[in-house]
């Protein structure tokens, strides 16, 4: 029988919406200050997203958009120096508060702490960005509510690939059917499938159109008790907003 035992929360997208108004403007700042004529526009980034992580987001462009583009170091050293330029673009922006928690994020974490769910993060996202959005989103002693922050390149393989899945549930030895994860995209949902484990998914305006097809449940946020949530997909009873209690009932109906 499972009993839930933790909550594993994706950033990008879960958490806050941070890829079209922090992301891509900080890859933007980053392509502008290395004097490249690049601009990513919002329509753009929904395309690029389809390869998880920056470093690896910029090489695909560089490939796909401006092949015969050399730069004169090699071109992963190149993409990482430009990687970290946009880091600490994203960092200034994210420090200035313009990107709220999603709904229901907070209260949510706040929830689980107080009922002794242990809490964790797979995301793969560069670990100073998640820190930078804890701290300015939650507090600056929030990065310590997490047992397990796996982010960025902690793992070779990134989503879809379940290995941040895989290094959570090792680092922490938890029960793959006492465990929960939010997630927000496809790869991410593909990720956690393919780690064996169950996800709740709140969709975003680039994820909308995604695939979650096996997801427990599909949202458009985890709500709140004065904003409900609109179901895409799952059996939610009678409740208006994610919680807990619709946790251990989602768990508890893959059992059935
Ligand atoms: C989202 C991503 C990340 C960010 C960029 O990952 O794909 O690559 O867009 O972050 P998740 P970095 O939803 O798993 O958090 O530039 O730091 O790689
Ligand atoms: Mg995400």
């Amino acid at each position: 029988m499972s009993s839930l035992q933790a909550l594993i929360f994706d950033v990008d997208g879960t958490i806050a919406d941070t890829e079209r108004d922090a992301h891509r403007v900080a890859f933007n700042r980053a392509f502008a200050a290395a004097g490249l004529a690049w601009e990513w526009s919002e329509e753009l980034y929904g395309s690029l997203l389809q390869v998880a992580g920056g470093k690896e987001r910029i090489q695909l462009y560089r490939n796909t958009a401006y092949p015969e583009f050399q730069p004169t170091e090699e071109i992963t050293t190149w993409a990482a120096t430009l990687h970290q330029a946009k880091t600490k673009h994203y960092r200034e922006l994210i420090a200035e508060g313009n990107i709220p928690l999603r709904p229901g994020v907070k209260r949510l974490m706040q929830e689980a702490r107080q009922a002794g769910i242990r809490l964790a993060i797979a995301t793969t996202s560069a670990p100073d960005n998640v820190l930078a959005l804890l701290e300015t989103t939650l507090g600056v002693d929030s990065p310590t509510w997490f047992e397990v922050i796996a982010a960025g390149d902690i793992v070779p393989a990134k989503k879809p690939a379940p290995d941040v899945y895989h290094h959570v549930l090792q680092a922490m030895d938890l029960t793959l059917a006492d465990c929960l994860v939010l997630e927000d995209s496809e790869a991410g949902w593909t990720a956690a499938r393919q780690a064996g484990l169950h996800a709740v998914i709140t969709m975003n305006g680039y994820t909308q159109t995604h695939d979650f097809t096996g997801a427990l449940l599909v949202v458009d946020h985890l709500g709140e008790p004065d904003r409900p949530f609109q179901v895409q997909s799952g059996d939610v009873g009678n409740a208006t907003y994610f919680d807990l209690a619709l946790a251990r009932q989602l768990l508890a109906s893959c059992e059935r």
